[in-house]
């Protein structure tokens, strides 16, 4: 139960809709030169980031998201080795990508370095040890500016960013899904993360319309992120052929890499989030 006094982050999720989270301590309040930025912790879900006043995560759910964004696309791929992952200034999605064994290079590009430097003072939990991992290769830039050079150049390429509102709105547009393709190796997969298709109706089917005209196979799937509006989100994962793995060949995959008791990543949640509601169907028939 609220008391005066009480201290809330208050996140307008859609309008009408919002969510609530009482707040222990306020640990950074900053004007980024691109965002409102605040770390704060919890009372309930321990330490939240948060960008323009929406949720980016919080230590209780943070992993249900990042080992989703990511797992999926790797355990597709055979030999994972050179990743690029734009934007995820937390680190979390880059701490999950270095999970693979095969993966020799990461380059991790963060148009906002405040985003990387408030996680390694305040989200140690969430970034962990890769800033002293030499895989990693950081990079400060905007990652559509840090990819218009490349070519054939991955074998993943995984992108984190906010929702698909503001600066971010173009790496949810084509012309950037037309880099993305041309970046990867012939065999390398994309991810992203495109919002929830329970209020998000546009923006969802507006990715995945995008990404199929650029990519010959797209797919989408969903996971369970409690803090994110509705706490159904959507992730899609495309390519030039999307490796359709059976149920024993993912479980041999994710033993052979370590990919075990994971928070919420597994076999059998690989498979399943693939399967998609009708709501879900008919909102990409649409
Ligand atoms: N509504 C919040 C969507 C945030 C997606 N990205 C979060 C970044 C966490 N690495």
């Amino acid at each position: 139960m609220a008391k005066k006094g009480d201290s809330f982050f208050i996140e307008e999720q859609v309008e009408g809709v919002h969510f609530h989270l009482k707040i222990k301590q306020w640990l950074l309040r900053q004007k980024t030169r691109y965002q409102e930025l605040i770390v704060a912790e919890t009372e309930d879900l321990g330490r939240m980031m948060a960008l323009d006043g929406k949720v980016m995560l919080t230590e209780a759910d943070e992993a249900y998201y990042h080992e989703m964004l990511v797992h999926p696309l790797m355990v597709m791929l055979d030999n994972p080795q050179t990743v690029a992952v734009i934007g995820g200034g937390d680190g979390g999605s880059v701490r999950e990508v270095l999970r693979h064994p095969s993966v020799k290079k990461v380059y991790w590009v963060e148009i906002d370095e405040a985003v990387v430097e408030a996680s390694r003072s305040f989200l140690s939990s969430v970034c962990m040890g890769i800033f002293e991992d030499p895989r990693v290769d950081l990079i400060i830039a905007p990652g559509e500016e840090w990819l218009a050079d490349k070519e054939d150049a991955f074998d993943a390429l995984i992108v984190d960013g906010t929702d698909p509102i503001g600066p971010a709105l173009p790496l949810f547009e084509q012309p950037f899904f037309e880099m993305c393709r041309r970046v990867l190796k012939a065999h390398g997969l994309f991810s992203m993360q495109c919002g929830t298709p329970f209020y998000f109706h546009n923006e969802v089917r507006m990715v995945n319309r995008n990404l199929g005209s650029v990519f010959p196979q797209v797919k989408l799937y969903l996971g369970y992120v409690p803090t994110y509006p509705s706490g159904l989100w959507a992730y899609a994962v495309a390519g030039e052929r999307l490796n359709e793995l059976n149920l024993s060949e993912i479980r041999k995959r994710c033993e052979q890499r370590g990919l075990t008791n994971l928070r919420y990543y597994s076999p059998e949640i690989h498979l399943s989030s693939f399967v998609l509601p009708p709501f879900v169907q008919e909102l990409l028939e649409f």
